[in-house]
């Protein structure tokens, strides 16, 4: 049947139609004019990954090697790539990164390029590539790798004159045409000075603006890789939030105003909260280890975050728009430490059995005003588990409320608010009521939402609760209201 006569009929019996109107009224919301990529917004639906920091270091007891070590110390005795990678799986990590080359130079995979690698190393007898062992590894078991290529080399010779960044270009090179698909490149910003560089031991100071020439490298990354996320202070696609902590700001926007940031000198109060209407979308990424340092120390053993710190982390990360990226560094054995498998796994219980129930679906969904009346705009799109769905409200609606009555009161104390982010990031300030004696009580304010935001309160009961957006920056619409009660075991460490 012809669509004309189909829209007829439908529009007929139907009040009201989705999809049918003529052309010159414009139905849907209008997107933003920052958006993510469709690659930004898969990215950020992995929510947790994992970071491998694995070197020279684990086996020196450092963190910052000098780059002077002998890579005969480079000695792990039972490495076991898929154990890294079965544990990040089974803790939910849809990624994990590895640490190709850290500050000292020193490299995981047998470079062309130089002599201070795995091939001077007892391991495999110089034979072994852990960079080809880990991505195959990853992806046996179905999940993405990333790579992290120190910029700051204290080994090589040449580190600060132009020579330097065709050899680092070309390490880059190896790594992106050498081992298939790979997901994220790391760029760190650490530039620290002092260093061996070949033997000369001084101190070498770079032009954090211009030395690197970044703009090359990323195209360079981007030819080689087209589906690659970029990571750096200032992106392209995934960004520093400013500390090593794990969290984002309260206040946390995607979008963000790229002519203010420099790749290792960026104001980090400002990385830690974005721009509303910022000139571009780079998706925040909350890196933090599991223990004190990034690498491996026998003495850190006791030190390793409890899985309720964890959950803390998530909540600030994860819960505040953002992807934590969580660091498990290998041991001298090059296996993930029994302390840290426990308590991550202990983790992902704890969030799997918070959110395994939503109790918002068994309530009625209203609104104080729904987008031209239209089906596909009603509240009750926040209630059926799809981000691209939603409850949207006509241009210029504000403050507009939703609210969701239950037959009977329920007991909850977690939320979650999540944006239809692919049209852009909007709302700005939003309160949560719950209706107590006949009447409203606020019993949370905040400001932005984002791809997903989780909110911890003390346990209420009611039978209505209210979300009230009173600012956005485009037609208010929001994707999902949902409510929880958190795992006893959480509630018992709080
Ligand atoms: C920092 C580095 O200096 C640390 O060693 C670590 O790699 C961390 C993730 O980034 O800037
Ligand atoms: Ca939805």
């Amino acid at each position: 049947m012809e669509k004309k006569w189909m829209c007829l009929i439908v529009s007929a019996s139907l009040l009201i139609s989705a999809g049918c109107r003529s052309n010159n009224q414009p139905t849907d919301i209008s997107p933003n004019d920052v958006l993510p990529t469709a690659l930004q917004v898969n990215y950020q639906q992995m929510e947790l990954i994992g970071f491998l920091h694995f070197s020279i270091n684990t086996f020196t007891d450092r963190e910052w090697g000098y780059g002077d070590e002998d890579p005969m110390v480079f000695n792990p005795t039972a490495l076991d790539v898929e154990q890294w990678v079965t544990t990040a799986k089974s803790a939910g990590f849809g990624e994990l990164i590895l640490t190709a080359k850290h500050h000292d130079g020193f490299c995981l995979w047998p470079s062309s390029f130089t002599e201070h690698s795995i091939k001077k190393s007892n391991y495999k007898n110089g034979e072994g590539d852990i960079v080809r062992e880990f991505v195959d590894a990853c992806k046996k078991h179905g999940i993405k790798a990333g790579l992290y290529l120190s910029p700051w080399d204290r080994n090589h010779k040449d580190y600060g004159t132009p020579e330097y960044i065709d050899y680092y270009r070309n390490q880059l090179t190896e790594l992106l045409t050498q081992y298939g698909e790979i997901n994220e490149i790391w760029f760190d910003g650490a530039n620290g000075g002092d260093g061996y560089y070949g033997g000369a031991r001084e101190i070498r100071k770079i032009d954090r603006n211009t030395y690197y020439d970044w703009d090359s490298t990323f195209a360079l990354v981007k030819k080689r890789q087209p589906d690659i996320q970029i990571f750096s202070d200032a992106g392209p696609d995934i960004r520093w939030v400013g500390n090593e902590a794990g969290f984002a700001g309260e206040t946390f926007w995607s979008t963000i105003n790229k002519g203010k940031l420099v790749i290792g000198n960026s104001d980090t109060e400002y990385l830690n909260t974005g721009e509303m209407n910022g000139t571009h979308w780079i998706t925040g990424q909350c890196d933090v280890s599991i223990r004190p340092g990034w690498f491996y120390h026998p003495s850190e053993d006791s030190l390793v975050k409890s899985a309720q710190e964890l959950v803390d982390i998530y909540y600030k990360s994860v819960g505040r728009n953002a992807v934590l990226l969580l660091n498990l560094p290998p041991d001298r054995r090059g296996l993930i430490h029994e302390n840290e498998v426990q308590n991550l796994l202990e983790f992902k219980q704890i969030i799997a059995e918070t959110f395994a129930r939503n109790l918002a679906p068994e309530a009625k969904a209203t609104a104080s005003n729904i987008r031209m009346n239209q089906r596909n705009f009603l509240p009750v799109n926040v209630l059926d588990n799809n981000l691209t769905t939603y409850w949207a409200t006509d241009d210029s609606v504000l403050p507009a409320e939703l609210t969701l009555s239950f037959d009977e009161p329920i007991l909850f104390d977690r939320i979650m608010i999540r944006e239809p982010i692919h049209l852009g990031q909007r709302i700005a300030g939003f309160r949560i009521e719950v209706k107590e004696q006949n009447e409203w009580h606020s019993i949370f304010e905040g400001t932005t939402i984002g791809y997903k935001r989780l909110i911890r309160i003390d346990p209420v009961t009611t039978s209505e609760v209210k979300l009230t957006i009173l600012e956005a920056n485009n037609t208010v619409a929001i994707s999902e209201f949902g409510l929880f009660l958190s795992s006893v075991k959480e509630r018992n460490d709080y």
